[in-house]
This record gives structure tokens, sequence and C-alpha cells, in this order.
């Protein structure tokens, strides 16, 4: 680690320390964001985020979580007091004081056993993304928990490696609940993974890409809108304007699009592509190199990034081309000595065939799915379990959508209308898929593990907590 990222840690941590304080004195007041807004006042509170794009602003080392086991974990949301980098405390809320949460890392075949305390004013229940769980610990709306509420998960993780990610999920106040802060990365890993040899240690880290808005006290701010919340500035990790030191070395990103409701389209500044090596449910059969890929709220990906050949003190840009957003600076701080290759093949997916039956999902204006709003005790279908079904999943306005599947890994057939292509990105084990206007989007799914009561709904959180989102039942 550079002497920048450990400053940035012990500065951190220092103020989380004082964040553990301030949490304690903020949860006896009501007003969360409010209450600690005197303490943030100052002359530069207003100054960095005038524009969309503001001025050239000292970039701030990038934050990365630490990482813990699920074994026994506490999880509480709560207001936090954070620095997104600069010295400068937001208020936001988080999970055990951390934006984004602590990175859970386990191996396959590990259980999880995680207390939840909501320390919150408004009821919660979390959400693990990616992870295939019996509907009891699937963080399900019908169990939110009240505030100073606590919910006891124990799961046992059998899955293929992938990142997935957990976040809240009470009816109608996700959106609320992620854009101030509450998301965290969940890591699986596996015995073929590691076969792999792909970068790992310090060489392999979590990317949360996500936008957010800052009010004039610099804390964060959420004020949704039907169409999607969309911010004025981006944050990877929760740091504004973050740089990461890097070696000569291939290095592994592991890259979630935490947003409410924005697509990224990464790129590399200096036209350098990724090697795209998994996506939402793990690694792909095989690596492919791509210039720019696609991310939609909830998706994530699996890249290598190759820094050999660059000299020390150069820098490279990870941009969204969308919005034309700086999004990481890299920054080649040293040499290291790194001559493996990236496999190409990499692992087998077994493709799903033969579908029993096809089921029709229209997503509607901007909170229906076939013609219904959520209710959180209706179901709304059954699912034989293991049976693979053809889910067609189409729109005509409103897009993008997101659409989210719990409970099993599906994969992406054809897209017609729109875009009117599956891209490269989409390969592979998937639990979300972008729908944008007009398309038409095919995929086959089979629910094996678990029967039990899950959840189809738009990942724009915002379209969620409007009611597009469906109950199925798994018989
Ligand atoms: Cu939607």
């Amino acid at each position: 680690m550079s002497s920048d990222q450990e400053a940035g840690d012990i500065s951190r941590r220092a103020f989380l320390q004082k964040a553990v304080v301030l949490t304690g004195a903020i949860a006896a007041s009501t007003p969360l964001l409010a209450a600690s807004t005197p303490l943030l006042r100052g002359s530069e509170s207003s100054t960095i985020y005038a524009s969309a794009r503001p001025q050239p602003a000292p970039r701030n080392p990038l934050y990365i979580p630490p990482t813990v086991s699920p074994s026994g974990l506490s999880l509480t949301e709560a207001p936090a007091t954070v620095d997104l980098g600069g010295g400068k405390l937001s208020s936001v809320w988080a999970y055990n004081g951390l934006m984004p949460g602590p990175t859970i890392r386990a191996a396959r075949g590990e259980t999880a056993q995680i207390g939840l305390l909501n320390g919150l004013t408004k009821e919660t229940i979390t959400h693990w993304h990616g992870m295939i769980v019996d509907d009891v610990n699937d963080g399900h709306p019908r169990f939110a928990i009240p505030p100073g509420g606590t919910f006891g998960y124990n799961f046992a993780i059998n899955q293929r490696a992938a990142m997935n990610w957990y976040h809240p999920h009470p009816d109608k106040l996700t959106g609320e609940q992620v854009a101030l802060g509450l998301a965290g990365a969940f890591i699986i890993t596996d015995t073929l993974e590691a076969s792999l040899d792909l970068p790992s240690g310090p060489y392999e880290i979590p990317l949360v890409v996500r936008d957010a808005n800052l009010d004039k006290a610099g804390n964060l701010d959420y004020r949704p809108k039907r169409g999607g919340f969309l911010g004025k500035t981006p944050l990877v990790n929760g740091t504004l304007n973050p740089k990461l030191d890097v070696d000569t070395t291939r290095y592994r990103f592991r890259v979630l699009n935490g947003a409410n409701s924005r697509i990224f389209g990464l790129r590399l500044s200096n036209g350098a592509p990724f090697t795209l090596i998994g996506t939402d449910g793990g690694l792909l059969e095989t690596s492919i190199s791509l210039p720019q890929v696609d991310l939609g709220p909830g998706e994530r990906l699996d890249v290598i990034v190759d820094f050999r050949g660059l000299g020390v003190g150069s820098t490279v840009m990870l941009q969204d081309a969308r919005s034309r957003w700086d999004l990481l600076e890299f920054v080649v701080a040293r040499t290291a000595s790194d001559t493996g290759t990236t496999p190409t093949t990499l692992s087998t997916i077994t493709p799903l065939t033969n579908p029993v039956r096809t089921r029709d999902f229209k997503f509607e204006g901007m909170s229906k799915i076939n013609g219904l709003e959520y209710e959180v005790n209706r179901i709304d279908f059954q699912v034989p379990l293991g049976q693979t079904e053809l889910w067609r999943f189409s729109t005509k306005g409103n897009a993008p959508h997101p659409v989210h599947v719990h409970g099993a890994y599906f994969q992406v057939q054809s897209r017609t209308g729109g875009r009117d292509q599956v891209f490269p990105w989409e390969r592979g084990w998937k639990d979300t898929v972008l729908l944008e206007d007009g398309e038409t989007v095919e995929v086959l799914v089979r629910f094996d593990a678990f029967k039990g009561i899950y959840l189809l709904h738009c990942h724009k959180l915002e379209h969620e907590d409007a009611g597009m989102m469906a109950n199925f039942e798994v018989v």
C-alpha cells in the first residue's frame, strides 16, 4: 500500500471513531441529517460541487472498505458521518459507519450468520443481491424491521464465485436508503476461481460506482424523481474525485453499479481495453477484450486492467462515456513484476434449454408490471421448482428498466427492438438485465435451490419504490 493510501485509511479511521460518538448522539434526535449539519458549516463546504463539470479538484485516495467474514457478523444500518475525501465530514446513512459498508468475503461452503440492527428512524431490511438463499433470508420487504429492531440471518453459501452486494429492500423506502449510502459488496470465492491465479490481495479491488447529490453542507441528499434519481456527482467507493496508486501490473476490479438509476459506460482514457472475465453470477466461460462496457443499476462486472508497460508517474482515468465524468484516476506509482497472463478459458456454464413455459412481463409506466403495482402480501404468480422457463421482459417507455430477479440467475437469450442485440457483458449468469425503450429481452431461468416467495422488480429504485415489483412463489 502506498503512503497515500495509508494516510487515507488512517484519517478515515479517525473520522469513524468520531462517527461512533456522533451516531449515538444523533440516534436520540429525529431529523438525522439535519442534526449534524452545524458541524459541517465552513467556508469550503459548498464550493466543490457547484456544477456537474467541476474545476480540477485535488484527487482523494480511493477508499477501500475493510473485508469481513459473514460468520458472526453484526451489521447496523444507521446515520454516520464519513469523509468522502479531503477531510470534510458528510452525513450519510451507513452500514457499521462505513460507506460503502464492509466488504463481506466468504468461500463457497461457509455459513453466513449475520445480525442486522435497524438504527434508522424508518423500517428497513437487508437483501443480499445475487445470493441464492431461502426466502426467509432473502430480505423480502415483508420481513422489514422497525427502528431499533433486529433480524437474524442464517444461510449457507452454496453458489459459484461471484461479487454480489447487499442493500436495504423495505417496501417503498429502498431508493432513499440506498442513495443515502447503505450498500456493500459480498464476494464469494471458490476453488475453481482460485485455480486461475487471477490478480488477488492488493491487486483485487471492489469498485462501487454510483452518483450522488450533496446539499450545501456537503451531506448526501436524496430527492426522488419518479423517472429515476440522477445525482450530479460520481462517487467510487464513497470517494469524491478518487485516485488509486497502482503498480505496473494487472489488477482485478470487481465493479458494481450501485446507483439508483444511472447507467455507466465504462472506458479507460488511454483507450486500453478491459479484459472482461465475469458478470453478475461470476466468471464467464471465456474472457473477452472490450474497449467499453455498459453497466446498469445492480449489475456487476469482473474486469482485468493491465498497467504493465506504463511509466511511473503516468495516469489513466476510468471514465463514464455517457456523462463524460472522470470516475477514478489510476496513478502509476511503482514498478512491479507481473509475468502472468489472464486465462482465456475461465469456467463452464451449462446453457439452459428447452423452456417448459413462457411468461410475459410488461414493464409499464413507472410503477407497474403487467398492469399491477406491488402489494407486499399478494402473490402474483407461481413457478415450479426445477422447471426451465422463458421469461420475456418488454417495455414501451420510461426505460431504462434494469430488471432484477431474486432467487435464481438467468441467461440472456435475445433482445429485439431498441438496441436489438445481446451485448458481450450480458453473457454468463445474470440476475439483472437492462431493458431500454421499445425492447423485448428474453431470458431463460430455472429456480433450482429453494421453494418460497421471491421478487421480480425494476432496479431503478424509484420505479421499484413506486410499485414496479412483483411477488412470485416457487412451488
Ligand atoms: Cu423501471
